[in-house]
């Protein structure tokens, strides 16, 4: 048997490496659709800039801008200063799934994700809404921004990688700064010794190795803020688009994946297990994923997976994925399978890929397709 390759950041011998530098990967997804909380070697990686190694001792966070005082923080006042909190909660990049845009039309220079980028971790930490309590909130603000200590080059200059979210999101309960994942202390890869996490939002948000958060009457001018992560019509590309315009990314959007069979896979004849994910963005929660096998035309009802992991979670649903299973019996010959959800506000996906393609490759939730060769 070849020995696997050792990979970077302790990630799993069979992790997809879809970058080397900087290093972006993901798990295959009949890993990732295993287990209801992502072991941290299978949680996918989104990096903008190399990974910066923060000595935790000198690590200092700072809040100001519109804060009526100016904190600056160690990572023990945080821990003496407020409660700590837990919350399970999905991370999902705003480019998962880009793999279905790119088969449409090319996108050049992003990352051809499939749709493993993704992940539920139990994070720990303290609410950012506890440390903004203790700062004050001027009057007038609406925006939260946050810095991190990671080195982005980009139109010749050097920067941290940012951005914000609304004053009322930074206030709510589940956001997090958090120094744990999955009871253990957040990786270097992933952020330590403190990264931002805001379920419900696309992953750019939760900013990892946040050094500085800003308290602002506007959304962050930060380059992943102000010209990244926005979505624009179909007919814009990147020769003529206006990067003052486009539609700043925030809720993720209701999407599903299936994670076995894999794509290409060759099966016996009869019953067949199909298994997968489902995510709701916003704070709504999934509640239905529908399954067809001839292409759309019929449906059956997925199962939930019931786990102890998930139960014992013990948690607020509305952040973390749900798993389903549903069984179907296969004929011979070449089948597409494909699975959708449905969210708490009743939205589904898109049917094609094609009528939601933008030309940075953002937000698809279309149908997920999966063809089979049964014989
Ligand atoms: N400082 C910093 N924070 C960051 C990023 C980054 O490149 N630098 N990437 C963001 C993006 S686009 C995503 S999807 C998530 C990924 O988090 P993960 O690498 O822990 O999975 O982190 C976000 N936070
Ligand atoms: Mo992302």
């Amino acid at each position: 048997m070849k020995k696997a390759e050792a990979q970077p950041f302790d990630k799993h011998a069979r992790t997809i490496v879809r970058e080397r530098e900087p290093f972006n990967s993901g798990a295959p997804l009949d890993l990732l659709g295993e287990r209801f909380i992502t072991p941290i070697e299978l949680f996918y990686v989104r990096n903008h800039a190399p990974v910066p190694r923060i000595d935790e001792q000198s690590f200092r966070l700072k809040i100001d801008g519109m804060a009526k005082r100016t904190l600056d923080l160690s990572l023990e006042d945080l821990r003496a200063k407020y409660t700590k909190h837990e919350v399970t909660a999905t991370l999902q990049c705003a480019g998962n799934r880009r793999d279905d845009l790119i088969s449409v039309r090319e996108i050049p220079g992003e990352v051809k994700w499939g749709a493993e980028a993704l992940g539920t971790a139990t994070w720990g930490g303290v609410r950012l809404r506890d440390a903004l309590e203790s700062a004050g909130v001027g009057e007038g603000a609406a925006h939260v921004e946050f810095i991190g200590g990671d080195e982005v080059e980009k139109q010749g200059k050097t920067f941290g990688f940012g951005g914000s979210i609304p004053l009322s999101k930074a206030l709510s309960e589940e956001v997090l700064l958090a120094f744990e994942m999955n009871g253990r202390a957040l990786p270097d890869v992933h952020g330590a010794p403190l990264r931002v996490v805001v379920p419900g939002y696309l992953g750019a948000r939760s900013v990892k190795w946040v050094r500085k958060i800003s308290v602002q009457r506007e959304a962050s001018t930060n380059y992943y803020q102000a010209h990244a992560y926005k979505i624009f019509p179909p007919h814009i590309t990147a020769e003529n688009a206006d990067w003052t315009t486009g539609l700043m990314l925030g809720e993720m959007s209701v999407n599903a994946a299936i994670c076995a069979p894999e794509a290409g896979a060759n099966m016996p004849e009869g019953k067949c297990a199909i298994s997968g994910y489902a995510t709701a963005g916003g704070g709504r929660s999934v509640e239905r994923v529908d399954v067809s096998i001839d292409g759309g035309a019929s449906w059956v009802e997925a199962e939930f997976v019931r786990s102890e992991e998930n139960d014992a979670s013990s948690n607020d649903a509305r952040w973390a994925w749900r798993l389903w299973t549903c069984e179907a019996e296969l004929s011979k010959g070449t089948h597409t399978v494909i699975a959708r959800a449905f969210d708490s506000a009743a939205n589904t996906q898109p049917e094609s890929a094609a009528s939601i393609w933008n030309f940075k490759g953002y937000m698809n939730n279309a149908w997920h397709r999966v063809e089979v060769d049964v014989n």
